[in-house]
Parts: structure tokens; C-alpha cells; sequence
């Protein structure tokens, strides 16, 4: 496809889960090794797509972000809507079917298990109780709400911040997680409601600031807890970095994760994501000749750390604005989960046509 071309919806819808799920699987290697070099992501890319055409093909396995994305889709689909109950036992059903297969946090198996008791009447209330109430503010509420911005893909970002608050709230009640997970879901709804070409960066950086000034004063404005005052503006402060960055063309590595992150927190993760989607636009060294999908995933997993949600993140939002035609058959075809996931894609686009 020429970089020019705009996809089809049904692309950008199926663009937007696989780029998710190629993310997930990619990163998965390289997650938390100490110091991620580009020349090894492109090694492993190198590998896959040689491999693949000796019919050798080594499939790589998607973590806890998938798995529990998948879910999201499944009930959603199922109910025509957010229902608890449902969500929850699908995130429960699939963690104690292939318990210590896919890396889950550290604290969020005790919410599963939680739910499992037969006396469960509060499917919100585990989350609430984790790390002696503060709630956790981990990725896991980001990694797997791509869907979401599908399945809201006509509605306002009023209506997809309240469907996107209620399925991070079951498992993540800190508010830096649950406005993380809003910042990721309207980053995939703008991408994918985008019609311009060239990509319009600072149209889109600016709702996306925009919208977090405001969340951030309404949700810290009325907080009880009484955040440290680092919190208040983090998120549209970091999207501020990400337009400071981009404008510059001698950006280090470490000065990106220094500012950004690139850990399991959402604020250490979500800004980074975004920010990979958008540097790679453009091109970048040592990626000639991938086109912008490519050099998202392989440039996100280059930054290190968290890198399978981080990647699963801006693949994302790349796909959701690139479509399926900009991700390499081969590349998905290594992955676990191809077809379930590209079902899944089917089913919300007609969903979304018919509803
Ligand atoms: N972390 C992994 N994989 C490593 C597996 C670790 C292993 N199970 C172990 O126990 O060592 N990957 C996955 O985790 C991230 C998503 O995590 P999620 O769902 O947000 O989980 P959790 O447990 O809620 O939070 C993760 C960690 O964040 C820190 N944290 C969160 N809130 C905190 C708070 N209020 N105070 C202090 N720390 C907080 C904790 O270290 C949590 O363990 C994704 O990367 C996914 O791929
Ligand atoms: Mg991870």
C-alpha cells in the first residue's frame, strides 16, 4: 500500500488488533532485557521472515495483553456491551486456564482469584483493595483497551472514556491507570477516525492534550487521595514532551525513557507508545525501507523495558491508521492468535456497521 493510500475502515479495524497482537508477540522476547539494541530487533525480524520462507516458521506466543484484549472483545460482542460479571469471568476463566503461560503483573492474579469465590457480588471491589487501596497504576488497564475504540468507533470520547473507566476499573482503580487507559483508547479512536494523509500530528497531539488537561483537572479536582502534585498534569505534560521531541532530530534513547518511561506503570509506558507511532512516521535510522507499521513496532521494541505493551500499544494506533495492508504477511503469521484475532476484528466491524 502507498504510504499516501488511506485503508479501508474494515482494514484499519482489522489493522488495529493484529498491529496490536504483531506487537504483543514481537515485543514478548525482548521484554525487560536490560539493554534492547535495534540491531536485535531486526535480527529476530530478519529470522522470522527468513525462517517463514524455508516453511521453518517458529511461532511466537502473545502474553497477558492479548489474552486479555481477546476477552474484552469476546464479552463485548457477547453482551452489545460492558458487562462486569461476564468480563470478569472471561479475565479469570482464561488466567487459571493457562496460569503462569502468559506473565501477568505481579498483583492483578489476586483479583482473578478473587472473583473466583462463590460469595463475588462486587466485581469492583478486588481492584479497590489492591496495594492497601492506593489501586494499582500498572499498563494492564492500557495494554488491552484497543478494542474498545472500535467498539465505540461512532461514539464521542464522553462515551468511550465511560466504557474504558469501567473495564479498567475492574482490575485498576488508581486514577493515573485509568486515565492512561482513556489517553491509549482515544490515541486508537483518533488514528482510526483519521481521513487526512499526510498523518496530521499536531491535530492529533493536541486532542489528545486537550482532552487530558480536562480529565486531569475533573479527576484530580475532585480526588479525595490527595495525589502528589507530580501527578496532576502528567500525562498532558509528557504529550507536551512528545511534541518537543518530535520537533528535534538529535533525541538519545536514554533522554526519551528518562522523560517518558518505558515501564510497567501507565504513565511509564502509554506516552512512550504514542510517541513511537509518531517518530515513526518519518523515517528512522537503520529502519530504510520499512514501511511506517514496521518501523512503529520495531523502533517501540528498540526503546526497551516493557517492551511487548509497549509495542502492543503503538502497534495499536498504527494499525489502526495503516490497516491490515501494512503488516507484513509474514509477520503475522508467526503470531499465536492470528485468526481468533482477525475474527474478532470482523465481528466489531459489523457490529459497528449495523448498530
Ligand atoms: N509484568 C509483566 N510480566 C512479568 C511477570 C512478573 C511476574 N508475574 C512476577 O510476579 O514477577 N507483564 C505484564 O505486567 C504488565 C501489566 O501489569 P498489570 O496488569 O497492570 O499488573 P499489576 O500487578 O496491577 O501492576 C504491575 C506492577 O506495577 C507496580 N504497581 C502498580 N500499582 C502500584 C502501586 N499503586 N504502588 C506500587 N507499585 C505499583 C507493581 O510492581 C505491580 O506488580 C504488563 O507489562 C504485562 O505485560
Ligand atoms: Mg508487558
Amino acid at each position: 500500500m502507498a504510504e499516501s493510500q488511506l485503508a479501508s475502515l474494515v482494514s484499519r479495524f482489522r489493522g488495529c488488533l493484529i498491529g496490536a497482537l504483531v506487537g504483543d508477540c514481537f515485543g514478548e522476547p525482548f521484554q525487560f532485557i536490560k539493554s534492547v539494541q535495534l540491531k536485535s530487533v531486526k535480527e529476530l525480524v530478519h529470522n522470522l521472515e527468513a525462517d517463514e520462507s524455508k516453511g521453518d516458521t517458529k511461532i511466537l506466543l502473545y502474553t497477558d495483553d492479548t489474552e486479555m484484549r481477546l476477552s474484552i472483545e469476546a464479552s463485548l460482542l457477547k453482551h452489545k456491551g460492558f458487562n462486569a460479571e461476564d468480563m470478569a469471568n472471561r479475565f479469570a476463566k482464561e488466567y487459571f486456564a493457562n496460569r503462569n503461560k502468559r506473565a501477568y503483573g505481579g498483583h492483578v492474579t489476586k483479583i482473578f482469584s478473587a472473583w473466583s469465590s462463590k460469595y463475588m457480588v462486587d466485581f469492583f471491589l478486588p481492584a479497590t483493595l489492591q496495594f492497601n487501596g492506593a489501586g494499582s497504576y500498572g499498563n494492564g488497564g492500557g495494554m488491552r483497551i484497543a478494542p474498545v475504540a472500535l467498539f465505540m468507533y461512532k461514539e464521542n470520547s464522553h462515551k468511550l472514556k465511560e466504557i474504558s473507566d469501567k473495564i479498567t476499573r475492574l482490575t485498576h482503580t488508581h486514577e493515573l491507570a485509568i486515565l492512561g487507559a482513556y489517553l491509549q483508547a482515544l490515541a486508537v479512536h483518533l488514528a482510526l477516525n483519521t481521513a487526512e494523509s499526510p498523518f496530521p500530528t499536531d491535530k492529533f497531539l493536541q486532542e489528545l492534550t486537550e482532552s487530558m488537561i480536562y480529565h486531569e483537572e475533573e479527576t484530580f479536582g475532585k480526588c479525595s487521595q490527595n495525589p502528589p502534585s507530580d501527578s496532576l498534569k502528567l500525562y498532558s505534560q509528557k504529550l507536551n514532551a512528545i511534541k518537543e521531541f518530535l520537533a528535534r532530530s538529535d533525541v538519545e534513547k536514554e533522554e526519551l525513557v528518562e522523560t517518558l518511561g518505558n515501564d510497567v506503570s501507565a504513565f511509564g509506558s502509554i506516552p512512550i507508545s504514542i510517541y513511537s507511532f509518531l517518530r515513526a512516521l518519518t523515517e528512522i535510522n537503520g529502519l530504510e525501507g520499512r514501511n511506517p507499521y514496521e518501523r512503529t513496532i520495531m523502533y517501540a521494541i528498540s526503546l526497551g523495558g516493557d517492551t511487548d505493551t509497549i509495542a502492543i500499544m503503538a502497534g495499536a494506533i498504527a494499525g489502526a491508521y495503516w490497516g491490515e495492508e501494512a503488516i507484513p504477511q509474514k509477520w503475522q503469521q508467526n503470531c499465536e492468535g492470528l485468526s481468533v484475532t482477525q475474527k474478532h476484528a470482523d465481528d466489531l466491524y459489523d457490529y459497528v456497521k449495523t448498530h
